[in-house]
């Protein structure tokens, strides 16, 4: 394939990696070069405090010294998540992916099960299919096992695919690849899951930096720095990203939460009310779930947690002076 231009005999490119001040763009051609973004570069209105991020489409303009992004293509998707330094700042994560993967573990760390209610929050509002990779089956014994598979069936109920993996025994490696394959996928948990040992599994001559077992504490550390998207040998994209520290939703409102969890969504219309937000509304279809146990009691838990956390951001920003 040779390269392809747009109008103005700018080049196109995909953005693979980003530091920051520099971009790192896979060419048409396949070719990885280094890249600055131009002065001006006309903005969506997003405001995030990246312009762009791995897996935007670019054009780009070679001169002798310097290789200059112009302009991007419209975004097909994204997934943006509040900076955890600044509540007011959004940070673009990854563009125009096909699906996620929400990496796991019963085990080393442990799992908190509202962490993967609010990372549903970052994918679902976008629509991008996301399935739950379960890694570290190796540690797990019979019983944990079962009670594991438990609580995902909570999940696999409301949709979502389940994998189970491990990197020792190689469990779930096959299916892992399967899902993968001719897709671009973002890579995401927390840190220490095994997001970079799991795509080393699948293509060990990419040598993905991990975390050495003696320097393990669970917490703190990140191994990955970056996202960056890497081409692997059977015809996948993915997209290894940092360990997720912490998830806060300053960007949205409670309406967009309740929105959001797709079994909430789907009762709204037997809600008595069109905007019913489930909690003190009368004849609410959602409260009735609970009680006849269609909805699971921890989702409706999360749920709450997550609109008052978002209320009380912006109490405090009304009460601001
Ligand atoms: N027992 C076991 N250990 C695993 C498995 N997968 C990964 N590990 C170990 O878990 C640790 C963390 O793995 P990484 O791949 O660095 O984790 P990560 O999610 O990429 O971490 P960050 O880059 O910091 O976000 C390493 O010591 C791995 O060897 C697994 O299936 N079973
Ligand atoms: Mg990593
Ligand atoms: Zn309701």
């Amino acid at each position: 394939m040779g390269e392809i231009q747009d109008n103005q005999g700018r080049k196109k490119g995909v953005v693979i990696k980003s530091t920051g001040s520099w971009y790192v763009v896979e060419t048409s051609e396949g070719k990885i070069i280094q890249a600055r973004l131009a002065g001006r570069i006309k903005m969506d209105d997003l405001k995030t405090t990246n312009p762009l991020a791995v897996g935007d489409i670019v054009y780009y303009s070679q001169d002798e010294s310097d290789t200059t992004i112009h302009s991007f293509e419209p975004r097909k998707n994204f997934i943006v998540r509040q900076s955890p330094r600044k509540k007011h700042d959004m940070h673009l994560i990854a563009a125009n992916v096909d699906q996620a993967c929400l990496i796991i573990t019963p085990k080393s760390p442990s799992l908190k099960l509202g962490f993967i209610d609010r990372f549903l929050m970052t994918t679902e509002p976008r629509d991008i299919e996301t399935t739950l990779i379960v890694n570290k089956v190796d540690l797990l014994n019979g019983a944990e096992r079962a009670l594991t598979e438990e609580i995902m069936a909570l999940y696999e109920g409301l949709g979502y695919k389940v994998v189970y993996t491990s990197t020792v025994s190689r469990e779930g490696l096959e299916e892992f690849k399967m899902l993968l394959s001719a897709k671009t996928s973002l890579i995401s948990g927390q840190s220490g899951v095994g997001k970079s040992s799991l795509v080393n599994a699948l293509q060990p001559d990419l040598w993905l930096p991990t975390q050495e077992i003696s320097d393990y504490n669970g917490k703190g550390t990140h191994t990955t720095t970056f996202a960056e998207m890497h081409l692997l040998e059977f015809g996948a994209r993915i997209i290894d990203t940092p360990g997720i520290k912490t998830l806060s939703f300053n960007n949205l409102v409670v309406e967009d939460v309740a929105h959001n969890f797709r079994e909430f969504f789907e009762r709204l219309g037997d809600c008595k009310f069109s905007n019913c937000l489930h909690r003190n509304e009368p004849n609410c279809a959602v409260k009735q779930g609970l009680i006849d146990g269609s909805i699971a009691e921890t989702r409706y838990q999360h749920y709450l947690q997550i609109c008052d956390e978002i209320e009380s951001q912006n109490y405090w920003e009304i009460h601001e002076d």
